[in-house]
């Protein structure tokens, strides 16, 4: 039984008045939700159904995944303290607020992220937008910590099926690199740029603004088919690199995880 899945049916028990005859902690929570793109990491992560303490009434429906690497572990091409700042404060604040929105909603904190962010437009208004903005953004920096590694693992060009696929759809990795710098550089204010894989089955580039992703434009069938994102919010990159957005991208590329990012490309085949 996955983690998602133990996650979903303890809720729904939960729901129905009991689990296996324990007495229903109020304030759970749970593994890492971004079950559609695990990395390994998360899987040899803490299992779901993690109960923490009993107090209050707060349903504590997501949490915050650990990051697959140490917070300098991207040096020198992203800096300790950015990385410190967006993991425990940004991308934190997005679950905590997320986990907010969610209270007294237990219907939709049995949702994985992906179902989440599919049912926005039919979300009671007082939450809606709450619910749109945290839940993208959790999935969204969820997907960036795992499409990097530090220096030594990561960086160069990737091999294999995803290395054929980005030749026949782009013309070659130095083209690919182009258009997706393009993509992100020029993103305007605060979003995202990516790689995916498009509903006519081919690799595409594009870029998003603020939580949004190809899921939620509509551009791809499943979670799954994105297979790699880069952030260009400014908190991304403001404390190294201040307004020099391509310096940050010319960087990023250096650790880009490669390996993590074929096995998303394998794995969306059959998604
Ligand atoms: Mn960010």
């Amino acid at each position: 039984m996955d983690n998602e899945y133990a996650r979903r049916e303890f809720l729904r028990q939960a729901a129905a008045g009991g689990v296996g005859g324990l007495v229903l902690p109020t304030w759970l929570a749970f593994g890492n939700v971004c079950r559609a793109n695990q990395t390994g990491a998360d899987q040899s992560r803490s299992n779901a159904l993690d109960k923490h303490n009993q107090k209050g009434n707060t349903l504590m429906a997501y949490t915050l995944p650990n990051l697959p690497y140490g917070f300098d572990a991207l040096q020198p091409y992203i800096d300790e303290q950015t990385m410190r700042i967006h993991h425990d404060k940004h991308h934190n604040a997005y679950v905590t607020n997320l986990n907010k929105a969610l209270e007294g909603h237990l219907d939709l904190a049995t949702k994985s992220v992906e179902e989440l962010m599919l049912a926005v437009p039919k979300l009671p208004e007082d939450i809606k937008i709450a619910v749109r903005n945290n839940a993208g953004q959790h999935y969204n920096h969820s997907l960036y910590w795992e499409i990097m590694a530090p220096p030594g693992k990561s960086g160069g060009e990737p091999t294999g099926k995803l290395a054929d696929a980005i030749s026949s759809t782009f013309g070659g990795f130095a083209k690919f690199k182009e258009v997706l710098t393009k993509s992100a550089v020029t993103c305007f204010g605060s979003g995202w740029a990516w790689l995916y894989v498009g509903k006519d089955g081919k690799l595409a580039v594009c870029s998003t603004s603020n939580q949004e992703n190809p899921l939620t434009a509509g551009k791809v069938d499943s979670a799954a088919k994105q297979l790699l994102v880069v952030d260009v919010w400014e908190h991304a990159y403001y404390l190294k690199y201040q307004n020099r957005r391509p310096d940050y991208l010319d960087a990023w590329w250096n650790i880009v995880n490669w390996p993590r990012v074929a096995e998303r490309f394998n794995q969306a085949a059959t998604a």
